[in-house]
Order: C-alpha cells, then structure tokens, then sequence
C-alpha cells in the first residue's frame, strides 16, 4: 500500500460563510493519522499550508476573492503534484472546495506525465459548477468544475498548465441536490455525468456506484473530491452549506466501500468541513471513520 500525505489547506477564502479554515485541525483533533495506522497504512502529515488571510470582502466582477484563492490554488497545486511525484497519494484537508482547482489541476497533470487515465469522483450536494455571471453568491468554492472543464479566468483554468485541466467525460458527481438555474445549463451544456439524489432514490446507492465506478481499469487514477455536505446533514451538521436530503449514514459507508474495493484510489479531498457549524466535533470524527472506509476499513476478512 502506498504511503498518504496529509496535506492541511485551512482557509475558508472561497466560501460565503467563514470556519472551513478550521477543517484541517478538527480533523487532526478526531485522530484522522492514527485512525488510519491503526489499519496498517502509512500516513504522514505534512502539517499545513499557508496563504493569504480572508479580507472578508464583497464580490468584484462576480468573484469574490479572485485574488486569494488563485494564490491558495497555486499552493496546493505544487504541493499535490510534489506529492504525487514522490510516489506518495496526497490526501488534501480543506479548506472549502475552491481548493479543489489546484488539487484536481495537479492531479490532472500527474496523469498526463504518466500517461495514466484519471477518474474523478465528485461527492457533493452542489454541482460546483457556477461562472462569475450565473453565481448567486460569487462564492468560488460553488465554480471549481466549471474552472477545471476551462470556463473561468485564466489564472483559475491554467494553474496544472493545460487549460481544460479536465474533459467533462472524466467526472462523475454523485449526491447532487442543489443546483442553481443558470448552473443547470452548465451541467447539460457540458454534458457532466450527474448522480442525483433522485437517481439515488430510485437506483439504490449500490447500483448508482456501480455506475459511476464503471469503466475503472487497472491504467485509471481514481480521484475522489469528497464536499462533506455530501452527506445528509442530520448526521453531518458540520459545514457550510447544509442541504437536508442528502445520503445517510449506511449508504455513504457503502459508497465508501465500493470506492476503497476498486483499489485505484491515489488521490483525494476532504473538503468543506466547518467546525464552527459543527456539535461537538461529530462531523469530523464522522469523516475520520469515512475516510477509513475509503481506504479499505471493513468489517469483514476479505
Ligand atoms: B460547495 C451555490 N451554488 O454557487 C453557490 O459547498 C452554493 O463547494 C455553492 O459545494 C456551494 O454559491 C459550494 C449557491
Ligand atoms: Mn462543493
Ligand atoms: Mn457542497
Ligand atoms: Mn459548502
């Protein structure tokens, strides 16, 4: 098994709502490196990375905060690349989900060097995939796959070099349930492989990862960009931007699973923890015992 880097990114500087910053140590306090020891993985934890402060300022020209987060981005950025490069599979602690520009982009690249196929699997109640002109917040943490498919500023789009960073066909987003009307049409523009929470109700979360999982071969780099507000927010109360409706705690367990069975996983996000929206810490110690799934955690002998 290869060896995880804990990769902190604590700034909340995409998001409308201040406290993502404090993800990647809430995350530390629920023992997230030695809960993963404990099943013989090694972890280290690379501490974290550092950007500039939240200005706490009102959008321009539909972005809020364009400036610090391309210099976030590009931090993360080279660090997942530099941890790819050293064989090692990154593990990013956001931080809000804009961080997913820098972390995908590297990924992105990795696989182009290595002329592997990536896969990326988006686990989100939000389609994340706003412009500065349909965002109804101009909160860029709601635009990251729009960026990644090449719609957005330069500075966003080209941070892994090669704008588009992604081809629609190689994102699949599961859990979905709240999409904005513009935002709609992106998706169907762009024809993005959407698992809505509806597909989920009717299909079952087994067949919906069947699905989504399909195509994985021994060449693919699977990628998993995991927004907790994923989860319904009965059992995950600690983010942001809380959607009720949203996957149980059995059917995220067995999305989990059947991620980890693929056993291609090399990369992954962690994003939009808030442990100021949080009770007592649950959400991340809930994210903690996910995240051991994903890396295999079972109850069985298999
Ligand atoms: B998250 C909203 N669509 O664009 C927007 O948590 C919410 O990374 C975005 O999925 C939520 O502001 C972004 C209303
Ligand atoms: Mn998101
Ligand atoms: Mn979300
Ligand atoms: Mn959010």
């Amino acid at each position: 098994m290869k060896q995880l880097r804990l990769i902190g990114a604590p700034t909340d500087i995409g998001a409308g709502r201040r406290g993502a910053s404090m993800g990647p140590e809430a995350l530390r306090v629920a023992n997230l490196q030695q809960a993963l020891q404990q099943h013989g993985l090694n972890v280290t934890d690379g501490g974290d990375l550092s950007g500039p402060a939240n200005p706490q300022q009102g959008p321009v020209d539909g972005f809020r905060h364009l400036e610090q987060v391309v210099a976030w981005n590009r931090s993360v950025h080279e660090a997942v690349h530099a941890t790819l490069q050293q064989g090692q599979l990154p593990v990013l602690l956001g931080g809000d989900h804009a961080l997913a520009i820098g972390s995908i982009a590297a990924v992105a690249q990795y696989c182009r060097e290595q002329g592997k196929k990536l896969l990326v699997l988006w686990l989100d109640a939000h389609a994340d995939a706003n412009t500065n002109t349909s965002t109804p917040t101009g909160n860029i943490h709601g635009m990251p796959v729009t960026s990644l498919l090449g719609i957005g500023p330069d500075q966003l789009t080209s941070i892994g070099g090669k704008v588009p960073a992604l081809q629609p066909d190689a994102i699949r987003q599961i859990g979905i349930r709240s999409v904005d009307r513009e935002e709609k049409q992106h998706l169907h523009e762009l024809g993005l492989r959407v698992y809505d929470m509806r597909h989920i109700d009717e299909h079952g979360m087994r067949v919906t990862m069947e699905q989504a999982l399909s195509g994985i071969d021994a060449d693919t780099h699977l990628h998993v960009s995991f927004d907790i507000d994923f989860l319904d927010p009965a059992v995950a109360p600690g983010v942001g931007t809380a959607v009720p409706g949203g996957p149980t705690y059995r059917e995220t367990q067995l999305c989990m699973e059947m991620i980890a069975d693929t056993g291609r996983l090399a990369s992954l996000d962690v994003m939009e923890l808030n442990p100021a929206c949080d009770v007592r810490n649950q959400t991340a110690e809930l994210v903690v015992e996910l995240v051991e799934s994903l890396f295999g955690k079972s109850t069985l002998i298999r």
